[in-house]
């Protein structure tokens, strides 16, 4: 993409943690002195990276299904999706291909808003892709906003999930189920190699 064809091109240092809005919830690797973890490197663009292609989601027909070993599984209209209490989280954003995109403002439903709804059950024995401590970050949403904007479909609107303390590609665009399980079932990604848990700052980058 060309960088004038980018309207969210950061031009200057990365943001810093907003200090305005004190609903903004800071995510803590955004507060450390070298933010680029090893092995990366900032990009300053708002790059589009997926497998596969781009699918057009209807408004109207969207759903977001939670279910699996949850005491109240739910089913979510776009409506309901958007009443739910809302929250703010300032991140930063690396992918395993190298590039952190840093200083990043996403609004959106908090995981742990999600899981308080459906109850309990997961405490057992949970050992997915995504552990219930990483999933239930403070600073992980599930999120229709970037950057004051709504998330396009490029980048995986209308709601995408955003796992910030991980490598980017445990965070799935496109959202449509959160399924809670008893044993470990990799993903896409970490069946073709890619680490079961993704720390950026340890470089969990392949199995
Ligand atoms: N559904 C879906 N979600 C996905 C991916 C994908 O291929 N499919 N790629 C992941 C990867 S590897 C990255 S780096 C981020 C990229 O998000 P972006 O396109 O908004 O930058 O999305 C993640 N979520
Ligand atoms: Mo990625």
């Amino acid at each position: 993409m060309n960088v004038h064809d980018d309207p969210k091109y950061q031009a200057g240092e990365a943001p810093s943690p907003p200090t305005d809005d004190p609903e903004v919830i800071i995510s803590d690797d955004t507060r450390r002195e070298e933010r680029v973890p090893p092995g990366q490197s900032r990009t300053r663009k708002w790059p589009v990276l997926h497998y596969g292609y781009v699918p057009s989601v209807a408004i109207d027909s969207w759903t977001l299904t939670i279910d699996g070993l949850v005491d109240q599984p739910l089913r979510l209209s776009w409506e309901e999706f958007r009443s739910l209490p809302r929250v703010k989280v300032f991140s930063d954003f690396h992918c395993v291909t190298q590039w952190s995109r840093l200083g990043n403002l996403w609004e959106g439903v908090s995981v742990r808003e999600i899981i308080k709804r459906v109850g309990g059950g997961y405490d057992s024995g949970w050992t997915t892709n995504v552990p219930l401590a990483d999933f239930a970050a403070e600073d992980a949403l599930l999120a229709d906003t970037h950057d004051g904007e709504p998330i396009d479909a490029d980048h995986g609107g209308p709601v995408r999930l955003m796992i910030p303390k991980l490598y980017a590609w445990k965070s799935a665009k496109w959202l449509k189920r959160l399924e809670f399980v008893a044993d470990d079932a990799p993903g896409y990604w970490e069946r073709l190699g890619y680490h079961d848990h993704g720390d950026p700052w340890t470089e969990e980058r392949f199995r």
